[in-house]
């Protein structure tokens, strides 16, 4: 660590006698002087209400990124060294490493020291990249005899990797209809849900009665025909399992797992699948897409959305699970979704019978689209436009014709398996 700089002042201040700037340093530094005994406590961490905030990136940094913190108060920052000492602490030996006395320019006053004008606050950037070294730290904030800090944060290269799998884990968390056991998940384990008669795999078509996309479709059966539309994951706190969200999480999930290449790797995420030799993301992910696969019809028609009762636990659920019918714009989102899960399988050569299932029940779905072409149902008052069904809402259907039509090349190698120019000039295609 650098000496302290005696020459060097806050932005805009006159300069001071070295006597002042090391008296104020024992003034602010109170009880902190080098050498003290650490008593293992931390100081109370900032809040809101705090005069002077010090906010960090709590996923950490990594020991040779830029590390800008931010400092923000609602009233203009201090500019002198008695009103203000920030101190880099190491959070473990309670040890001062580094102060803005001695590194004044550290602290760049943003929008000129002006209140911003979108956060209503005064804000500076405290820039501490000279900080490698790996580690867990925080900010003391020092004004007179008040001393508060930052939330810790980390600085060290695989910082990442936790918040990375805590992500990937989120759904399983998110797991429709099924037990998840304490040993994978911990304080939020629940039985076994929505088995029950009429629950998930006796789900019926309701007829949408036009309210909200996280309330039950309807309360007439509009079929009566017992459908087995298990698995995937819950949307948020409702528990409604929509196509369109649904593939869109699925799809950008395959990207990922392509990206990742064998970086990704079994027994990583501490679910049921983690020790069957496949990587735990690509279980993850197959368990949205083995709901997708049940999603369909006899004709591979897909169904916009299941609707289960939220419940706490999950399992206290008893009532019906709801689906909204068959469209044109599900059953695409849902071809390419499969076709797509299908090339991700065979790359990884793990489960070619998956693959083939998956690639399937895919192009089933676009030769109906193909023999039945969107939008179905039609909208009454513009037949070139679909009729909202209580689904909420697909994903961009050309977009998803486009995606499925290059899985089919992948694939096979074979244009015709591409779309005709027949089909390509019908309303809302590509
Ligand atoms: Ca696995």
């Amino acid at each position: 660590m650098a000496m302290p700089s005696m020459d060097r002042v806050w932005p805009g201040r006159p300069r001071a006698c070295a006597f002042v700037r090391v008296a104020a340093l024992l003034v602010v530094a109170g009880a902190c002087v080098p050498g003290a005994a650490w008593s293992g406590e931390l100081p109370p961490i900032v809040t809101g209400r705090s005069p002077v905030r010090v906010w960090v990136d709590q996923l950490g940094y990594r020991p040779g990124s830029r590390k800008i913190l931010i400092v923000a108060s609602h009233s203009p920052l201090p500019k002198g060294e008695l009103e203000l000492l920030l101190e880099l602490t190491d959070a473990k030996t309670g040890k001062v490493l580094w102060n803005s006395l001695d590194h004044p320019d550290a602290l760049k006053p943003f929008n000129g020291g002006r209140k911003d004008g979108e956060s209503g606050e005064y804000v500076a950037h405290l820039d501490l990249s000279h900080l490698k070294a790996s580690g867990r730290y925080y900010v003391a904030v020092r004004q007179g005899d008040k001393v508060e800090r930052s939330c810790r944060f980390t600085v060290g290269d695989d910082l990442y990797r936790a918040s990375a799998l805590a992500a990937w884990k989120m759904l399983y968390y998110n797991r429709a209809d099924t037990a998840k056991p304490e040993k994978h998940a911990g304080p939020w384990h629940h039985k076994l849900s929505h088995r029950g008669p009429n629950q998930a795999t006796q789900a019926r078509v309701y007829k949408w009665t036009g309210r909200p996309h996280w309330e039950p479709v309807g309360s007439e059966v509009a079929d009566p025909t017992p459908r087995d539309v298990s698995g995937g994951w819950w949307d948020a706190g409702n528990f409604d399992k929509y196509m369109g969200n649904t593939t869109i999480c699925h799809n950008e999930l395959l990207l990922a797992i392509q990206l990742l290449g064998e970086a990704a790797k079994d027994g990583e995420l501490n679910i049921p699948e983690s020790g069957n030799g496949i990587p735990d993301v690509l279980d993850e992910v197959r368990y949205g897409t083995e709901f997708l696969l049940r999603m369909a019809d006899a004709t591979g028609a897909a169904f916009g959305r299941v609707y289960e009762r939220p419940a706490c636990p999950p399992e206290a659920d008893t009532t019906p699970v709801m689906l909204t019918q068959t469209a044109s714009g599900a059953t695409m989102n849902r071809a390419a979704a499969l076709a797509y899960a299908s090339i991700v399988w065979q790359e990884r050569k793990l489960d070619p019978a998956f693959a083939r299932t998956c690639m399937a029940a895919s192009r089933k779905s676009w030769k109906l689209l193909e023999a039945r072409p969107h939008p179905w149902p039609a909208s009454p008052k513009d037949p070139s436009k679909p009729a909202p069904t209580g689904e909420w809402f697909f994903v961009n259907y050309a977009e998803c014709r486009a995606l499925a039509a290059a899985c089919y090349f992948r694939a096979t190698g074979d244009k015709h398996t591409t779309p005709s120019s027949a089909t390509a000039s019908r309303p809302g295609t590509a």
